[in-house]
């Protein structure tokens, strides 16, 4: 299997709800490096443009509002299998229908706010990091 690097986003609820320690353990205890991390809070306008491919649909408006409802923490992981495996770790995007066990299993509340995002794509991660973080942030934190 390949090296693969993966963006998360630990998304406002998770902030809200203090679980950036506890989802960051979680991320670490299954094998994820952290290349890159950082608080930030989108705007309107960049969280529409993050989550450009759902434009028009009728959860998008408040997607767009949740995300930048609140300060977020993206971070570039790596490891190998790393997309799967992630999403793996996070469960469905529907909390109810997330494996026991699951990052969103165990504290999301919704479809809407489900405390972590996870690229789906080695492709889309590449373009999500480039949307975060600068390439000198990236290598400049290589151990
Ligand atoms: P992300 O990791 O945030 O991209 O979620 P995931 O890939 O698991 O799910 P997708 B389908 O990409 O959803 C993107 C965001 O839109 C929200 N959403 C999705 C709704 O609110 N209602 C819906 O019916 C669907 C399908 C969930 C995701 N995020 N947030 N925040
Ligand atoms: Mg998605």
């Amino acid at each position: 299997m390949a090296i693969e690097r993966t963006l998360t986003i630990l998304k406002p609820d998770c902030v809200r709800k203090n679980l950036v320690g506890e989802v960051t353990r979680r991320i670490q205890k299954a094998g994820f490096d952290i290349l890159a991390m950082k608080m930030t809070r989108l705007t309107p306008d960049t969280a529409a443009g993050f989550y450009a491919v759902h434009k028009g649909k009728p959860f998008f408006d408040s997607l767009v509002e949740f995300m930048s409802s609140g300060p977020c923490v993206p971070m570039i992981l790596e490891k190998e299998n790393a997309i799967e495996d992630f999403r793996k770790l996070i469960g469905s995007t529907n909390p109810e229908e997330a494996d026991e066990g699951t990052i969103r299993a165990d504290f999301a509340d919704s479809v809407g706010e489900n405390i972590v995002h996870g690229s789906d794509s080695v492709e889309n991660g590449k373009l999500e990091a480039a949307y975060f973080f600068s390439e000198q942030e990236v290598v400049a934190n290589k151990s």
